[in-house]
């Protein structure tokens, strides 16, 4: 243990430099000050590790007036999603769909009308590459939609049939597109109404289950995919992979690495994250699909590393511990892996809730996770530490808090969603919209600014190989390296109450000679460097170079 923590000290130092508000300051010597991190040169490798941003389509920017938000709409803020520092979007699904999370899919070629065209969703993936984006789209192939024509026509078929008569997929081949039973199987089976059939759905009875063992299904998902390329899109997030085969999960395995593959042969750098919504022992299996990302749960949530890390329930050296077990499982099932961490999506409470909005709290989570290797996805409105209500789904992806406006149905243009039908009417927003927080150096979306800028400023943060200084590592304080090529980077961490002094002078430490080049604060104090010797406020992060 040689981290010192000395609580106070050189508090006059540290009184002489508040008025850099977040900034690093040196003294003894007297150095100048690194630049802030808006004019970090960005140094933007073009692979497939990205800052992603997820949109829940129907909630972000309305184009229209309809009070629905469309593609349109989300080519109008890309330069705002640029700003922020993103350069991937994941768009939750697009294709048409009877519910407003279009989760139940019934037509794969077709943008839902109420999103907008198919030409739209083109000039928007042609927007995207123009500022160096990508544009990755929910693929929903679990299940359809019971409202699917595929679905509809078995059906019919199966309601034709005598008492005791058995379907041929010769005189209707959809009928072997789902699981249809004349036994209801368990609890997930669903009546054919009109019959004596029931089908596999195991979210929900709007969502026959596929049948992804049949051929002419999968042949029927590879021209999807093959359409959808052409189109412009860069990757697919794989809705519910894990339940393709309930039984067998090994199949789930190879139906994505063949799925990938096949996407491959037509765009050698397509992109798939797939949701696989378990441990860190069941991601790493498969991750031995050879498909390079997969969300990780392990981080995310209320109970997950970032969020309890951000408040202090787990130390920092936790934390970088399980980064580095991160690294290593994964790495040893795909060495090509890009770990897709996360802290909530549409699926979830926002960490404004989890964190009780404190701002402290949620920029510390934030930073963590934008110092996490691989691909962070960060979900609408968790910039700006929007919040949800209770566990209704429609709660936890209420509108884009633009400028304060509220959808009325007039005004036309303004980009104000309507929430969806089933949120609580009465959500109130702690903290200021976009336009607001914009203005303000100090705000939650100003810190996601910082922290994208030092990201993309230093390519080795997503990419390095990391390991922990365990010299200068106790707590709360934690310090990394990350090395790519002959890139290396220093990450020293503070997730504590207090402020910490790191004496980095030790030639053993491996970091001796490193100096400040970047500082996230989640509260108005400065980095003091003398120049060895890091004082580090609570709640801060170091970036040695
Ligand atoms: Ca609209
Ligand atoms: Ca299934």
């Amino acid at each position: 243990m040689k981290v010192r923590r000395i609580t106070r000290l050189i508090s006059i130092m540290i009184a002489t430099c508040l008025f850099t508000a977040c900034g690093y300051s040196a003294s003894e010597p007297v150095e100048s000050e690194p630049p802030s991190a808006e004019l970090l040169t960005p140094d933007i490798i073009d692979d497939n590790c990205r800052n992603y941003y997820e949109i829940f389509v129907g909630s972000y920017c309305d184009s229209d007036g309809d009070g629905i938000g469309d593609l349109r709409g989300i080519e109008s803020k890309l330069d705002y999603i640029s700003d922020l520092g993103c350069n991937g979007i994941w768009l939750t699904p697009v294709m048409a769909a009877p519910s407003y999370h279009k989760y139940d899919t019934t037509d794969y070629y077709m943008i839902d009308p109420a999103f907008g065209t198919n030409e739209d969703f083109k000039a928007l993936a042609d927007a995207c590459h123009e500022r160096g984006i990508r544009l990755i789209i929910d693929l929903v192939i679990n299940h359809s939609s019971n409202e699917h024509p595929w679905f509809k026509e078995a059906c019919d078929y199966l309601r034709t049939l005598p008492e005791d008569g058995e379907p041929d997929p010769g005189v209707c081949p959809t009928v072997d597109y789902y699981h249809f039973s004349r036994e209801k199987m368990n609890a997930s089976y669903s009546e054919v109404s009109g019959s004596d059939w029931y089908y596999e759905a195991v979210f929900y009875y709007t969502q026959p289950d596929l049948n992804l063992h049949n051929e002419a299904v999968v042949d029927e998902l590879e021209n999807v995919a093959a359409y959808w390329i052409d189109m412009g899109c860069d990757g697919f997030r794989m809705d519910a992979a894990m339940h393709y085969d309930d039984e067998v999960s090994s199949y789930n395995i190879d139906f994505l690495h063949d799925y990938y593959e096949y996407c491959r042969t037509l765009d050698p750098d397509f992109y798939m994250v797939s949701e696989v919504w378990a441990s860190e022992k069941t991601i790493a299996d498969y991750y031995a699909s050879g498909t390079p990302s997969f969300f990780n749960f392990d981080a995310a949530d209320a109970e997950g590393k970032l969020i309890r890390a951000g408040r202090g329930k787990l130390t920092a050296e936790k934390f970088v511990e399980a980064c580095a077990d991160y690294e290593k499982t994964y790495g040893a099932a795909n060495p090509d892996f890009i770990d897709a961490p996360f802290i909530t999506n549409h699926d979830m409470g926002r960490v404004a809730n989890a964190l009780q909005s404190k701002p402290a709290d949620m920029k510390m989570t934030a930073g963590l996770l934008l110092s996490m290797s691989g691909s962070p996805f960060i979900y609408y409105g968790e910039e700006i530490g929007m919040k949800s209500k209770g566990n209704a789904d429609e709660n936890k992806r209420l509108h884009m808090n633009w400028d304060g406006t509220v959808y009325t149905g007039a005004g036309a243009g303004s980009g104000v969603c309507r929430d969806p039908q089933g949120a609580d009417a009465d959500v109130e927003q702690k903290f200021p919209s976009v336009a607001e927080q914009e203005k303000d150096p100090a705000s939650i979306l100003s810190y996601y600014k910082k922290a994208l800028a030092i990201r993309n400023a230093y390519p080795e943060i997503a990419r390095g190989h990391m390991e922990i200084v365990n010299e200068l590592t106790d707590g709360h304080v934690t310090v990394i390296t990350k090395t790519w090529n002959d890139r290396r980077i220093a990450i020293v961490y503070n997730t504590g109450e207090e402020s910490a002094t790191v004496d980095i002078s030790g030639e053993g430490t491996g970091v001796k000679g490193m100096k400040p080049v970047a500082v996230l604060c989640a509260e108005t104090e400065s980095v003091v460097a003398q120049p060895e010797i890091l004082e580090i406020p609570p709640k801060s992060i170091v970036y040695l170079k």
